[in-house]
């Protein structure tokens, strides 16, 4: 008796303190109020036709539509097999959601339901483009989404549309791509795309300026069997290299320097917001904006994971951050992953109050943002000059620890250069120019590239194609 009124008298007090205590706080992320039970995905032989991406929600480029209020997003995204060019002259055999790569970015709300179809039209030729890769299976695989992987993300056979529905249940800036094995491949083919999720509320602070900045690699190797686009060589994935993690692009939406040519524009004064994403597949990014500091990021794209004053965001693969900094006064911002062989190999942007900027602002980061050489070999021999070689050589920018690289072929023989490259310390016995260049280096001799005959002609092709265009810079010789 005593002990049963003992607990009443505790039970009462409890609960004199939970009602005079300070309300509890709401969880904005109680299950209970999420939609945890989507409605099973239906696959059928009927194809769409017409249009390879449709939705009021679907943004083509870095520069972001507000968001579309309806509550439903309907979204259609087709697979197709085309041919995108990811640097000038290099036309890539790939494989697209919406027909482009990366495919179109959804944005939506916290709570908003995708309505989602997708018909696999890998068998479509595009309107003016050559199939070059055969039809096969393709899937979504939408990180926005908390559904059975088995049931939504199957894959679908060319002529099959699959569709699903699901609830927004966190904010962020998500990655989509294709699951289907191997899923490396996939997504190294440009399988991939964005889904921005607002917060229910919207975002805690005002911006004038939005854009999306998609990072991703490319693995691209000259088409084994030759084939030509438009005359130009076709480009293929090169499996080994995806397979090492070594591309031979790295880039921001999809093509190589091309927001140097399309800056994003921006005025002193603004506060800017980038919903950057890293896809990967298999490299970090360290996202930085040269001349300014990201007064906010929020990880992953979700407020609630705010950091303040960062100088660098760094995103694994399919991580992500929105960014906001403020543009103190006229000027080229540049974008770029400050892991710096990354952005040698294109992972560079421009924000700029410049319409047209001035390119040699580039030169401190020894990026030269111009054209490209159409031959394939000239071309490897300029993305692996830019990794081995721009240490101790630049192209038009005058000495380094090495001569400039321009106008080497008219002040050496190809016979020369050519012993030179296989072995720089027998020259350096035996000829008296190399002799003479040591001395004009501080006595500071080449070190051994290790190079194979194939690269070396690579290489020569490459100095012969920089000495061959109009715009050359070439320096007078050194001797
Ligand atoms: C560690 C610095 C360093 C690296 C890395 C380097 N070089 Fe050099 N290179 C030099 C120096 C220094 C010279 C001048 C000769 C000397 O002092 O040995 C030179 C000379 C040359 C020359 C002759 C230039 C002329 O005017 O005749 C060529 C061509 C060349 N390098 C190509 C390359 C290529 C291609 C690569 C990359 C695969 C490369 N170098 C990597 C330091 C370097
Ligand atoms: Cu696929």
């Amino acid at each position: 008796m005593n002990s049963i009124l003992r607990a009443v008298t505790a039970c009462a007090a409890l609960l004199v303190i939970s009602a005079c205590g300070p309300a509890p706080v709401a969880d904005r992320y109680d299950q209970s109020k999420m939609d945890l039970k989507p409605t099973p995905a239906k696959l059928t032989a009927q194809r769409h036709t017409g249009p390879f991406a449709v939705g009021d929600s679907l943004n083509l480029s870095a520069e972001l539509k507000p968001l579309d209020p309806s509550p439903v997003k309907v979204v259609q995204l087709d697979t197709t097999h085309k041919i995108i060019e990811i640097a000038p002259g290099v036309k890539f055999s790939a494989w697209t959601f919406g027909n482009q790569v990366p495919g179109p970015a959804i944005r939506a709300r916290v709570g908003d339901k995708i309505r989602f179809s997708m018909t696999n039209r890998s068998d479509e030729t595009a309107p003016g483009i050559a199939m070059t890769a055969a039809p096969m299976m393709h899937s979504m695989d939408f990180h926005a989404a908390m559904v059975s992987p088995q049931d939504k993300y199957r894959s679908v056979a060319p002529g099959q549309t699959i569709e699903f529905e699901f609830t927004l249940n966190y904010p962020g800036v998500f990655m989509y791509h294709c699951g289907t094995p191997m899923i490396l491949e996939h997504i190294a083919s440009g399988m991939y795309g964005a889904v921005i999720v607002e917060p229910r509320e919207g975002y805690p602070t005002k911006v004038d300026r939005e854009y999306l900045v998609i990072q991703s690699e490319f693995y691209a190797k000259p088409d084994p069997e030759g084939r030509k686009v438009d005359g130009a060589p076709l480009y293929v994935l090169d499996s080994e290299r995806l397979r090492a993690a070594q591309p031979t692009h790295t880039v921001f939406n999809g093509s190589h320097n091309g927001m140097v040519k399309k800056p994003l524009a921006t005025k002193p004064g603004e506060r800017v917001r980038l919903f950057v994403l890293n896809i990967g597949p298999s490299k970090t990014s360290s996202f930085h904006v040269v001349g300014t500091i990201f007064d906010r990021v929020w990880i992953d794209g979700n407020p609630d994971n705010q950091m303040r004053g960062m100088q660098t965001v760094l995103l694994g693969s399919s991580n992500s951050a929105i960014v906001e900094m403020v543009i103190p006064e006229a000027g080229s911002y540049i974008m770029v992953d400050h892991h710096f062989a990354n952005a040698s190999q294109g992972a560079i942007g421009l924000l700029s109050t410049d319409a047209k900027p001035n390119e040699g602002e580039l030169e401190h980061h020894n990026m030269e943002a111009s054209a490209s050489p159409t031959d394939p070999g000239a071309v490897a021999a300029k993305v692996a000059f830019e990794s081995k070689c721009f240490a101790c050589h630049s192209v038009g920018q005058g000495k380094k620890l090495g001569p400039d690289i321009a106008g080497v072929t008219k002040r050496r023989t190809d016979t020369w250069l050519k012993q030179w490259l296989k072995s720089p310390e027998k020259m350096l016995q035996t000829d008296a120019d190399a002799q003479a260049m040591l001395k004009e280096h501080a006595n500071l001799p080449m070190p051994n590239q290790g190079l194979s005959d194939t690269e070396i002609e690579q290489y020569l092709a490459y100095f012969h194609w920089i000495d061959a265009r109009p715009a050359a810079a070439v320096p007078a010789p050194t001797k």
